[in-house]
C-alpha cells in the first residue's frame, strides 16, 4: 500500500500533485509530526492550546497561506487543502487555529477590509504576532445567522455595538475579532480590538471535544467602534458566508487527515494484536472494516482533491464545498469511531489518536454549519426552494 506524508494513497493521489505542492505538504508533515503529535494528547488532556506552535507555523507560512502580498506566501487552494490536511492530521484544534486565522480572518480584511486595515493587520497576522477571531454565531442558534441580534448603531462617525458571541474560537487569545453585526443597512462587518471598553470575552471550559482549541463568548456592551475599523467593502450576509466558504473547503481537507490519522493507527494495531492465534489483520472482517475505511477515505481524496482544482480555476461553487464538507467529515467521524473500536479497550484511552480524533470531529461536523444545513444547502441547489 502506497503512503504519502502519512496518508494512504491507493489511487496514486501523488501523481495528481504538482512538486510544489509535495514539498508544501511534506514540510507541514514533518511539523506535526516533529512539534505536533509529541505533545498533542497532553494539551487535549490537560484542555491547552499550545500556543507555542504559532511562531513556527507563521515561519512555515501557514498564516494566510493563499494571500500574495503582506509577507504571505501566495500558494495555490491544493497547497491549502494540503496544510489543512496534514494539520488536522495532528489535531482538529490545530486545524482550527490555522483556519480561523487565514480562512476567517486575514480573508475578509483582505477581501473586505481597506487598504490601511490590510496594512495593519495582514503582515503581523502572517507574523503570529497578531491572532485573530470570527464572531457570527450567538447564543440564540448559530444556523441562522441571519436573524443575529448583535447590531451596530451609527454614533456620530462611530458605531455603537451590542449583543454577544457564543463558540468563538481563538476568542479569549485574540487581538483581532471580526465581528458581525445587523444595522440599519443590513449586516456589517466590524474590526473589534483587544481592550476596547465594552467589549469582554469568556472562555467555554468543560468541552469533551476541541479540548486543544480554545472556545470562548464574546461580549458588546455599548462598545465604541471607530469608522475606520468597520469593513468597508462587506455589505450583507453574503461576507460572512464567503468566509465561511474559505473555511468549509479547508476543513473539506482537514478531515482527510484526521481519518487518515485513525486509520494508520488501526491498520497497526491490527497488524501487531494476535487473538485466537492470527493477527487480527487476518482475520476476514477485520479486512472488511479497513477496506471499508480505506473506500471512504480514498473517494474523500478525490473529492478534495477535484475540488480544489475547481478552486484553483476560479468555478468554485459554495454548494459544492457543503457537499464535500458533509461528506468528509461524516467519513472522518465513522472512520474515527471504528478506528477507536477495532483498538478494543485500550483505544479509549488518550495515548491512541482515534477516541481524540472522534471527540473533536463531534465539534466539526457542527461548526461551519452543521451536517443537516449543508444536506439542506445541497437540497436548495436540487430543487431551487430553500428547505430551512
Ligand atoms: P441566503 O439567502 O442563502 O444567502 C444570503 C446571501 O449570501 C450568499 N451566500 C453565499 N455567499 C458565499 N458563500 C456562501 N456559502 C453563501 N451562501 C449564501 C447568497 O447568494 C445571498 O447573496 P445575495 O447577494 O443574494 O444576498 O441566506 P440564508 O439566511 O437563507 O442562509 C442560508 C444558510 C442556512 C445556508 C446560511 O445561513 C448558513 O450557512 N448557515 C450556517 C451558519 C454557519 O455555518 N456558521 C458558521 C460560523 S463560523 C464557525 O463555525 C467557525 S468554526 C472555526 C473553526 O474553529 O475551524
Ligand atoms: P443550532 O443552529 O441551534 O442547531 C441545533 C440543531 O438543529 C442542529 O442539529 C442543526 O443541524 C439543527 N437544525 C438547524 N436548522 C435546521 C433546519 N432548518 N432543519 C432541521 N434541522 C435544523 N461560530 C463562530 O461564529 N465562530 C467560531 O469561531 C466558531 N467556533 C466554534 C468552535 C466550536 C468548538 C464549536 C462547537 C462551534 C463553533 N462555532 C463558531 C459555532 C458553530 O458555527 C455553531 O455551533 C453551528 O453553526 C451550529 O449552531 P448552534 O450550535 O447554535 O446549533
Amino acid at each position: 500500500m502506497v503512503r504519502n506524508a502519512g496518508q494512504p494513497d491507493l489511487y496514486d493521489i501523488e501523481s495528481l500533485l504538482s512538486e510544489d505542492e509535495r514539498q508544501v505538504r511534506d514540510a507541514v508533515a514533518t511539523f506535526v509530526d516533529d512539534r505536533v503529535l509529541p505533545i498533542i494528547a497532553d494539551c487535549f488532556e490537560k484542555e491547552r492550546f499550545p500556543s507555542e506552535l504559532i511562531p513556527q507555523m507563521a515561519e512555515l507560512g501557514l498564516l494566510g497561506p493563499t494571500l500574495s502580498d503582506y509577507g504571505c506566501a501566495g500558494l495555490n487552494s491544493v497547497c491549502y487543502g494540503l496544510i489543512m490536511q496534514e494539520l488536522e492530521r495532528g489535531d482538529s484544534g490545530v486545524r482550527s487555529f490555522a483556519s480561523v486565522q487565514s480562512s476567517l480572518c486575514m480573508f475578509p480584511v483582505d477581501a473586505y477590509g481597506s487598504d490601511e486595515q490590510k496594512q495593519r493587520w495582514l503582515p503581523e497576522m502572517a507574523r503570529g504576532n497578531a491572532i485573530g477571531c470570527f464572531g457570527l454565531t450567538e447564543p440564540d442558534g448559530g444556523s441562522d445567522p441571519g436573524t443575529m441580534k448583535t447590531n451596530a448603531r451609527k454614533r456620530g462617525d462611530d458605531w455603537v455595538v451590542n449583543g454577544a458571541k457564543m463558540w468563538i474560537t481563538n476568542g479569549t487569545v485574540a487581538d483581532l475579532a471580526v465581528v458581525w453585526a445587523i444595522t440599519d443597512d443590513g449586516v456589517r462587518g466590524f474590526l473589534v480590538e483587544k481592550n476596547t471598553p465594552g467589549y469582554t470575552t469568556r472562555d467555554i471550559e468543560h468541552k469533551f471535544s476541541l479540548r486543544a482549541s480554545v472556545t470562548s463568548e464574546l461580549f458588546f456592551d455599548n462598545c465604541k467602534i471607530p469608522a475606520a475599523n468597520q469593513l468597508p467593502n462587506a455589505a450583507g450576509l453574503g461576507a460572512p458566508l464567503s468566509c465561511l466558504t474559505q473555511a468549509r473547503y479547508g476543513i473539506a481537507w482537514g478531515a482527510l487527515g484526521a481519518a487518515s490519522a485513525c486509520y494508520q493507527e488501526a491498520v497497526e494495531f491490527c497488524r501487531q494484536r494476535v487473538l485466537f492465534g492470527k493477527p487480527l489483520i487476518e482475520k476476514q472482517h477485520v479486512q472488511i472494516r479497513l477496506a471499508d475505511m480505506l473506500r471512504r477515505i480514498t473517494t474523500a481524496q478525490l473529492l478534495a482533491l477535484q475540488l480544489g482544482r475547481l478552486k484553483d480555476a476560479g468555478t468554485m461553487h459554495h454548494s459544492q464545498v457543503s457537499l464535500a464538507k458533509w461528506n468528509n467529515v461524516r467519513m472522518a467521524l465513522d472512520v474515527a469511531r471504528e478506528a477507536r473500536d477495532l483498538l478494543g479497550a485500550g483505544g479509549i484511552s488518550v495515548e491512541c489518536s482515534p477516541i481524540r480524533h472522534m471527540l473533536n470531529l463531534e465539534s466539526v461536523i457542527t461548526y461551519e454549519g452543521t451536517e443537516t444545513i449543508h444536506q439542506l444547502i445541497v437540497g436548495r441547489e436540487i430543487s431551487d426552494k430553500a428547505a430551512f
